[in-house]
């Protein structure tokens, strides 16, 4: 599959990561006539979706709206299986993009980018890879993803146990099995949601190992039928458009009601028929559930009282209910989760209060109680955001390090480039949308108004654009002033950096909105890039390519 470039010659673009954002880059950039390459990690397309094929991995956003929309052949030809499609099925699709566009010509495979150093004489950045060669660029396109990098838990240890240690983020590319095993899990966020009721059905006793609990919304996944998907396919045009005027860059239906507008019955009745419908629009029952700490409370008893319904033993209920903000962390979304703990092989482990000991060969040890397993699954999370992009060293002008530039947390313009980082872009980066919303549509408008970028750049013969300090203070201000007003930011979580150790805490996805943020970046665009230094090429500075 590797392809053998010539590492020599100046690429206008080398784009990292070849996942949904990689992908459509190198498809924009291609097409306006660019030098481009993407350089990939893994052995094949796909990201995220490459990475976490872990049993149960689906998408929490409904398979119509988690899909590109800059085709119209694209998606009328394809068709997805499911309402939520699982993770084989988007890898799939991704394939699918990959060869329809041709796109894999121009990705180079198993390299993992080592650094990045911005080289001021010559204009353009040095890429180095894994494999020690050094490639020089123009511009450098960060599309490296918000959940690469696995968090692995510093549990004492953990390098001693005797069975194989999966994380779900980083799940081999083999079937494993369960069966007959006894199984511990370390994690109750999203990916052990989704992961626990399948383990649940093969192994013979399956240990979870709680922190906190977290708040789930069941999925009710099902097949799409064809006519529903005639539907969908002859409305595309229409329900893409009124998404990215959401809030959340996805078509759902939001109640602009306040949760004290109506009374205690008529809620339950709005609780009821989210909870009915699934998944994450249950978020969006009430107009105050992220600002109003008393309205967010309503939502959040009801979700305990369902735990309670549907799981049989009051005192495992009891540990699975969370006392938090609903939504405050990420809403989870599930098929059969709470239900799985009435299975007589699954046994909820609290460390909450008193947290792993140690792990040993045998198993995993709690409060002085050993419990032995075969094998262990790390759903303990990723260095979201950031993580990835600090594990390149990534050195802008003067040399200054981007570690030390975000040694107090990230700062960004727009999410998409950072002050003394000149042509260096990233695609959801901190102060992005991205996890907020419907990854698809910020994606697609951050790689569109990267692609118009350097479009005018190449045309009005420009050989750098940065943004100002000043512009990069402003917006990350912003996004603070948003953040302290919502409940979002009244608990530890990962888009504030919380579940690694020494992270400085900062709201780091940008918490506006989509749409406000694309209108946002529309005005900063067609003002000629206000904000933004924009410096004219040198005599000496290679003109981009042209078709
Ligand atoms: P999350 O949501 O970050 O969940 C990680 C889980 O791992 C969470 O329950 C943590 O407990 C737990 N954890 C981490 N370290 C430990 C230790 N040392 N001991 C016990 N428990 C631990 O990651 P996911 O992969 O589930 O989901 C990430 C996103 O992917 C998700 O939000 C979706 O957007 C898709 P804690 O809560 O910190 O107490």
């Amino acid at each position: 599959m590797r392809n053998t470039p010539n590492p020599k010659l100046e690429l206008d673009a080398l784009i990292v990561g070849a996942g949904f954002s990689g992908l459509y880059m190198l498809y924009q950039l291609r097409r306006m006539g660019f030098s481009a390459r993407i350089y990939e990690a893994a052995s094949d397309v796909g990201g995220t979706w490459y990475w976490n094929r872990y049993p149960g991995a689906r998408c929490d956003t409904e398979s119509a709206q988690y899909s590109y929309s800059f085709s119209d052949e694209l998606q009328q030809e394809w068709s997805w299986s499911m309402r939520y499609a699982g993770q084989p099925e988007i890898l799939k699709y991704l394939n699918h993009v990959a060869d329809r566009f041709d796109l894999r010509s121009d990705i180079v495979f198993d390299v993992r980018i080592q650094s990045a150093i911005f080289d001021e004489e010559k204009n353009h950045w040095k890429i180095q890879t894994s494999q020690g060669e050094t490639i020089p660029a123009r511009f450098c396109i960060m599309a490296t993803g918000c959940l690469s990098s696995p968090n692995f838990p510093k549990i004492e240890g953990l390098e001693s146990f005797a069975g194989p240690v999966y994380h779900t983020g980083l799940w081999p590319n083999e079937e494993i099995v369960f069966d007959g095993k006894k199984v511990g899990i370390i994690g109750t966020g999203s990916s052990a949601i989704q992961i626990i009721p399948l383990v649940a059905e093969k192994a013979e006793h399956l240990y979870v190992f709680q922190r906190s609990p977290n708040y789930t919304i069941p999925a009710h996944n099902g097949p799409l039928d064809d006519e529903h998907q005639q539907k969908i396919k002859s409305n595309y045009a229409d329900i893409r458009k009124k998404a990215r005027l959401l809030p959340a860059g996805f078509l759902q239906d939001y109640n602009d009601k306040s949760a004290f507008d109506l009374t205690l019955e008529g809620r339950q009745r709005e609780y009821e028929k989210r909870w009915a419908h699934g998944g994450l629009p249950f978020l969006a029952s009430f107009s105050d559930l992220q600002y109003n700490e008393e309205a967010n409370n309503t939502a959040g008893a009801f979700v305990r009282g369902k735990i309670r319904e549907e799981v049989e033993d009051p005192k495992i209920a009891e540990l699975l209910s969370p006392e938090t903000i609903l939504g405050c962390r990420r809403l989870c979304v599930d098929t059969g989760y709470y239900e799985t703990f009435n299975r007589s092989n699954v046994s909820l482990v609290d460390v909450s209060k008193s947290p792993i000991d140690k792990i040993t060969a045998e198993g995993v040890a709690v409060s002085g109680k050993s419990y032995r397993l075969d094998s262990l699954i790390l759903a303990t999370g990723f260095d979201a955001m950031t993580g990835t992009l600090l594990r390149i060293d990534i050195r802008g002008r003067e040399g200054n390090t981007l570690e030390n530039k975000w040694i107090s947390g990230p700062s960004t313009c727009l999410g998409l480039m950072m002050a003394g980082f000149p042509n260096l872009f990233t695609i959801t980066g901190p102060g992005s949308p991205s996890v907020l919303t419907n990854m698809i549509t910020s994606i697609e408008q951050h790689v569109e108004w990267i692609s118009k970028c350097l479009g005018y750049l190449r045309e009005n013969d420009i050989g750098q654009i940065e943004p100002t300090v000043k512009a990069e203070d402003r917006w990350v201000e912003h996004n603070n002033d948003l953040a302290a007003k919502t409940l979002r930011y009244k608990c530890e979580s990962w888009y504030l950096g919380s579940n690694i150790p020494g992270k400085p805490k900062t709201f780091m996805p940008y918490i506006g909105g989509f749409a406000f943020y694309a209108e946002k970046c529309a005005q900063v665009a067609s003002a000629g890039y206000e904000g933004f230094m924009l410096t004219a090429n040198r005599s000496g500075d290679k003109k981009l390519k042209t078709n």
